[in-house]
């Protein structure tokens, strides 16, 4: 069975809590539900985690190495913007990387147009809510198939 992981950046443990107007109405706890029962449904087993430091997400992504993880789904927060050692983890670990983020971050402050985790994933997806993580998951299952 496929093996995913489902990783959130900064603040997004906060989500359904502030800013429902920009980010959506559904907690973490809820998205992360939606994503494993989705992924249930596709045959795929999705494990979640949050963290708000750098330095644990970077021991997350290449932990997914020795886990023998078939890919990630990953919204950085604003770690996107200028984390230059997420990027080289992302880089580092040899799996395909999908970015989600909940907001269109071209349509917004001019600082979140630019992600320097991008050029190092197979795909990213914006702007799409919730439903985003799910597009994710669809996009690492075409990739492993072809
Ligand atoms: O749109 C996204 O998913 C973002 O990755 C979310 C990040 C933001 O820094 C990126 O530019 C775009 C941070 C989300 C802040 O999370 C909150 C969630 C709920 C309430 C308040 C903040």
């Amino acid at each position: 069975m496929m093996k995913i992981l489902l990783l959130n950046g900064p603040n997004l443990n906060l989500l359904g809590r502030r800013e429902p107007d920009v980010y959506g109405s559904d907690t973490l706890a809820s998205l992360e539900a939606e994503v494993v029962a989705y992924g249930e449904q596709k045959g795929v087993k999705v494990d979640c985690f949050q963290s708000n430091h750098e330095g644990v997400l970077i021991d997350k992504l290449h932990e997914t190495l020795c886990l023998h993880y078939d890919g990630v789904v990953y919204n950085p927060g604003a770690h996107t913007h200028y984390s230059y050692a997420l990027r080289d983890a992302v880089a580092a670990i040899d799996i395909p990387v999908v970015e989600v983020h909940l907001s269109d971050i071209e349509a917004r402050e001019p600082f979140r147009a630019l992600s320097v985790i991008a050029p190092v994933c197979i795909a990213q997806i914006k702007g799409k809510g919730k439903e985003g993580y799910k597009e994710a998951l669809d996009v690492l299952l075409e990739n492993a198939d072809s």
